[in-house]
């Protein structure tokens, strides 16, 4: 088990440091004012039972080992969410440049989406740690989506593990229909981005307005 503590570690520190990270784009959106792409950042290190399963899945040694870590490249993994589909090649052409980075895979499961119905953008990125035993490089898997593919993906992953991954037709045939009405969601919001950008720019500058009524207006139903 102390194998397995120290092995992850490095895997830890950088889920918490992409988060920061990731969440740093965000804030500096804000400041400038402009629509920032990135909603919001979660992170997790891939629980010790999830691994297993995959060990097994995949026919590998559950050890701790570099080979393992190169056959299961999301032990760290963080997720971003953006508002419009388009907002997804603008994250992936920010995280391409970055110099504390570097991306070595790409899966574009949106233009290609899984036979489940799943959407998703995958980039999986070698990414240097710094311990006090050196600089050690790990793999790290990074989702980019919509809220409504990860609306769809967190009810789905949810229902797959209930049916222990065998879901009855109906769902299945249910979630089929979520998921077209979640590509259409996405892209009914992509028709009217540019009034939705007015919008959010107007109602941040309104909070921003130190003598601002609007609190005054809400309660009022203004
Ligand atoms: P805030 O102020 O809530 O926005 P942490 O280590 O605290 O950053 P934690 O608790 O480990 O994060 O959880 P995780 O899963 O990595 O990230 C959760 C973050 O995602 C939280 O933000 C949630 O608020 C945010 N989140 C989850 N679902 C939604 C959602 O549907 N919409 C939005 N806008 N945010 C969501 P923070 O960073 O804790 O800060
Ligand atoms: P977690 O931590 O539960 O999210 P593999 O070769 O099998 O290791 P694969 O399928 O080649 O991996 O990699 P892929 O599909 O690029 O990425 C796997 C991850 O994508 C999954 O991680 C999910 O997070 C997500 N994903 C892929 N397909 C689906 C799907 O049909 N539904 C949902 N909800 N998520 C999906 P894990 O391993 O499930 O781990």
């Amino acid at each position: 088990m102390k194998e397995w503590k120290q092995f992850l570690g490095p895997y830890k520190q950088a889920v918490a440091e992409l988060k920061v990270k990731l969440k740093g784009l965000r804030s500096q959106y804000e400041l400038e004012n402009v629509h920032t792409p990135v909603e919001f950042v979660t992170g997790r290190l891939k629980p010790l039972a999830s691994i297993y399963d995959k060990t097994l899945e995949k026919g590998i040694p559950f050890e701790p080992s570099e080979a393992l870590a190169k056959e299961l490249p999301d032990i760290a993994g963080v997720r971003l969410m953006c508002q419009f589909v388009d907002d997804i090649g603008k994250v992936v052409q920010t995280l391409r440049q970055r110099t504390d980075m570097r991306v070595i895979e790409e899966r574009d499961y949106i233009s290609n989406k899984k036979a489940s119905g799943y959407r998703s953008y995958h980039i999986i990125i070698e990414y240097p740690v710094q311990t006090i035993h050196g600089e050690k490089t790990i793999l790290a898997e990074i989702q980019i989506r919509t809220l409504a593919m990860n609306f769809w993906a967190s009810i789905e992953h949810s229902l797959n593990y209930k049916y222990k991954g065998e879901l009855p037709d109906e769902i299945r045939h249910r979630l089929e229909r979520a998921a077209e009405a979640a590509f259409r969601l996405d892209e009914e919001m992509s028709l009217i981005r540019d009034e939705i950008h007015d919008a959010q720019k107007y109602f941040s500058a309104f909070k921003e307005t130190p003598d601002s009524d609007y609190g005054e207006q809400k309660w009022k139903g203004e």
